[in-house]
């Protein structure tokens, strides 16, 4: 490696990672750290104390986004912005999202090693509620900073519980006093294991990511009507939980009929009313999420899609309402950062694969703020929002070093 370069400390970040794996232990191997829960608090407590250690400020804004920033000589230019997120699934894994945090401080504790001053500043920042397991939607923090969800809806998101976002985030302590979208960036990159097999199948251990699948949510409520499972006769019936079902198996044979194009259908939550023995379904809530790598073949999914809603409720005979949900993807990348993550990786002599990303990410909305691009490392199988989520760090330190040297020649440009 040429002498200008740097790399990581691999014993830190993997003690880094071992420890923060401590919080919110799920099954053993995997966490249950859901956004704004106790876990969560923890996890920032400590990702906080980290950052102090190393020197950097810390701020934190309404909607509970940490910035950790390791000052450059020049304090009036926009920091380098890495970083991701430490909240999980509620069956989640060691990595998601928290690899690509721990990677932005290992990246600060390595440049204060070296003593290296950067010019612009390296922020490493924690988004809130990524995953949108416990409040919907999924990226909440980065959308709200990006201003592409109110600070009010947000704050006012409740969990099934009914406690809302301002509560929880109180109640952990991260209301913060920053306010929403007051930070600029020079750029962002971001670090995150890929979700998906192909760089783990492939043995390729860089993935340069140049955007996302187009991706798209919906929230169907079904109303039918309840009676007795006994005496009712069939023909008589509208059952709504029959209704969902047609939906479900309708979209899964879409998916399938997609897959080879890598479209993907997934029926992902289910409320059913009154949801007992001896009655039937009165009232059904089902979120569907389908996604495409290209746009003009995610609307022929889209018309299928529909289509199938409409022949459900038919055959069902009842009403199905179609609400849009969240939606993001396609947004291509600022080329100026994917052609500084290529170049870098060129020097490191690190093979890449250019791809795009089939997961959602919190660099989306950034995207819309400063020149954005991801970085992605293999993990096993691409299993990942399962605790069997796994990593071999031999493979994730090239992507580790390829943020570190991207973001220092990015600081100092
Ligand atoms: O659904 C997603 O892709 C994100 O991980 N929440
Ligand atoms: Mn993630
Ligand atoms: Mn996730």
């Amino acid at each position: 490696m040429a002498a200008n370069l740097l790399e990581v400390n691999p014993e830190r970040l993997w003690d880094t990672l071992e420890r923060s794996a401590e919080i919110g232990r799920f099954r053993d191997v995997g966490l249950r750290r859901l956004a704004l829960s106790a876990e969560d608090g923890r996890m920032r407590d400590l990702f906080v104390a980290w950052a102090r250690q190393a020197g950097c400020t810390v701020e934190i804004d309404r909607i509970g986004n940490i910035f950790a920033r390791r000052p450059g000589r020049d304090a009036s230019l926009p920091p380098v912005a890495l970083g991701s997120h430490l909240d999980t699934q509620i069956c989640g894994g060691r990595y998601d999202g928290i690899l690509g945090v721990l990677c932005g401080l290992e990246v600060v504790r390595t440049l204060n090693d070296r003593g290296l001053e950067t010019k612009r500043g390296i922020e490493v920042i924690c988004w809130t509620n990524e995953e949108g397991a416990r409040f919907s939607p999924p990226m909440m923090g980065s959308m709200a900073f990006a201003q592409k969800l109110t600070e009010a809806a947000a704050l006012a998101t409740t969990d099934d519980s009914g406690m809302t976002v301002g509560e929880a985030l109180a109640g952990i302590g991260y209301l913060g006093a920053a306010p929403l979208g007051a930070r600029r960036f020079d750029s962002y990159i971001e670090l995150h294991i890929e979700q998906a097999p192909v760089l783990d199948h492939d043995r390729c251990d860089v993935g340069i990511v140049v955007g996302g699948y187009k991706t798209q949510a919906l929230r169907l409520t079904i109303a039918g009507d309840t009676g007795h499972a006994g005496g009712t006769p069939m023909a008589m019936r509208r059952n709504a939980l029959v209704g969902a079902g047609y939906v479900i198996a309708a979209l899964n044979d879409i998916g399938l009929a997609y897959a080879a194009e890598e479209g993907r259908t997934t029926t992902t939550r289910i409320e059913s009313f009154p949801n007992l023995p001896g009655t039937y379904a009165e009232l059904v809530k089902l979120t569907i999420d389908f996604r495409h790598i290209d746009p003009k073949r995610f609307d022929a999914m889209r018309a299928d899609v529909d289509a199938a809603i409409a022949a459900a409720a038919k055959k069902a005979n009842v009403e199905i309402e179609v609400a849009e949900g969240w939606s993001w993807g396609t947004d291509l990348f600022a080329l100026e950062i994917i052609d500084l993550l290529k170049t870098t990786a060129d020097e490191l002599g690190l093979p890449y694969r250019e791809m795009r990303s089939q997961a959602g990410h919190d660099a989306y909305a950034i995207a819309t703020l400063a020149p954005t691009a991801m970085i992605f490392t293999p993990c096993a199988d691409g299993i990942s929002h399962n605790v069997k989520e796994d990593i071999d760090l031999t493979r994730s330190l090239p992507g580790a070093n390829l943020l570190l040297n991207a973001a220092v020649a990015r600081a100092n440009r």
